[in-house]
């Protein structure tokens, strides 16, 4: 058995393909001390762009850090389907309403690939689950928040499916092989999302009085969410120097939001539609863009538990696996035959 230092309580020790073992953090707190020469082995692979793959040592940290953030990550996709899933039952004609379905499942899907990836890490995917819908574990910000018109979901599958690409593509190039992998097929998924969500956007941006002004109440209600999407400024963040020296994360917080609003604040201007920040601007002596510092208080509250829609997230899940349990156990039961016919 290979240790790594973590554990699960109320899980047996489950062999999984990285053969790793977590626990829950030791109740007295210790630290798990790595061996410094495997470490400093470990940096230098790191340093010199190789990947690292769920069979190799690493140190418990990083492991640790990974299945927080993958597991997070996943947690979004899922949860992510929902404001724009609640759009289904009435996109605006049937070619809207198959693209959404589409677009949709995909997500979910996206979910799939990042719980097999934090598994090669060893925490059961039920367990993830069962931390998510008990409120134990984060998931993006933005999807707290209601889509309340037809133009909510062309703003989250443009800009949000925007903001997602650029943390994506850039991680993709990191360190940990299963997570790359799966980022490199989410982006190209995501990709699509982006163009479909664009081109929901002009066709409002560019339709009826009554649909500019749709999209612009959108765009006014997405873009604080938005902005707290990229993670706390680099001067509050905790994770990211520890992620970036091991390349989990590519680039830091301010920095991917630098580069979301160099990609799209000059594509939403081109619409006509308006930024309500009356303070955003390309400073021309730092080369970077001015904005109103986001209200990180609230951005607390809201990955804490307390945004608008946080507890209607959670209870939806929550019904999705009580509804969704027969099937898991029937599953389970491959060797068992039918006795009744099914028609
Ligand atoms: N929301 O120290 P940092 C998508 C937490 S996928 C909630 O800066 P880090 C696709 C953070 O976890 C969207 N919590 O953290 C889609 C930490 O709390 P902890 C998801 C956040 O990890 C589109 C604390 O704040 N993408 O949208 C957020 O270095 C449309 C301190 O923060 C990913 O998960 C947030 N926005 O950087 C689906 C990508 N930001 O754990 C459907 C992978 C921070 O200590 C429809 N993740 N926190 O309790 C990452 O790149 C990073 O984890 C960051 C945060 C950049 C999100």
């Amino acid at each position: 058995m290979r240790f790594t230092g973590i554990s699960y309580k109320k899980t047996k020790p489950i062999k999984m393909y990285g053969g790793g073992y977590i626990f829950e953090e030791s109740k007295n707190g210790a630290q798990v001390q790595d061996d410094p020469v495997r470490l400093e082995e470990f940096e230098a692979r790191i340093q010199g762009g190789e990947k690292i793959e769920p069979m190799d040592w690493m140190p418990y940290e990083y492991r640790k850090q990974l299945i927080r953030m993958i597991e997070q990550h996943a947690h979004s996709e899922i949860i992510g389907a929902l404001p724009e899933g609640t759009w289904i039952t009435r996109a605006p004609g049937f070619r809207r309403k198959l693209a959404l379905m589409a677009k949709v499942q995909d997500e979910v899907g996206h979910a799939q690939l990042l719980y097999s990836a934090a598994e090669t890490l060893g925490k059961p995917r039920e367990v993830m689950i069962n931390d998510l819908i008990t409120g134990k574990s984060k998931y993006s910000n933005v999807f707290n928040y209601p889509a309340v018109t037809w133009a909510d979901t062309a703003v989250i599958a443009w800009l949000i499916d925007a903001g997602a690409i650029i943390n994506q593509v850039a991680n993709s190039k990191g360190s940990y092989g299963p997570y790359c992998r799966a980022l490199e097929r989410i982006c190209m998924e995501e990709s699509f999302h982006l163009k479909y969500g664009h081109d929901n956007v002009v066709f409002l941006a560019t339709g009826t009085p009554k649909q500019r002004e749709m999209v612009q109440d959108a765009l006014n209600r997405w873009w604080k969410p938005i902005m707290h999407f990229f993670g706390p400024s680099d001067k509050i963040s905790v994770h990211t120097e520890t992620l970036m020296r091991w390349k989990v994360k590519m680039a830091s917080n301010d920095d991917m939001r630098q580069k979301f609003l160099d990609m799209y604040v000059p594509k939403i201007w081109e619409l006509g539609l308006t930024i309500p920040d009356p303070l955003l601007k390309k400073n021309e002596d730092t080369g970077k863009w001015d904005y109103t510092e986001p209200d990180w208080e609230e951005f607390k509250r809201v990955i804490n538990g307390d945004g608008p829609c946080n507890k209607e997230r959670l209870a939806v899940r929550r019904r999705a696996e009580e509804k969704g349990e027969w099937v898991r156990k029937a599953l389970m039961r491959n060797a068992e035959e039918y006795t009744v016919p099914l028609s």
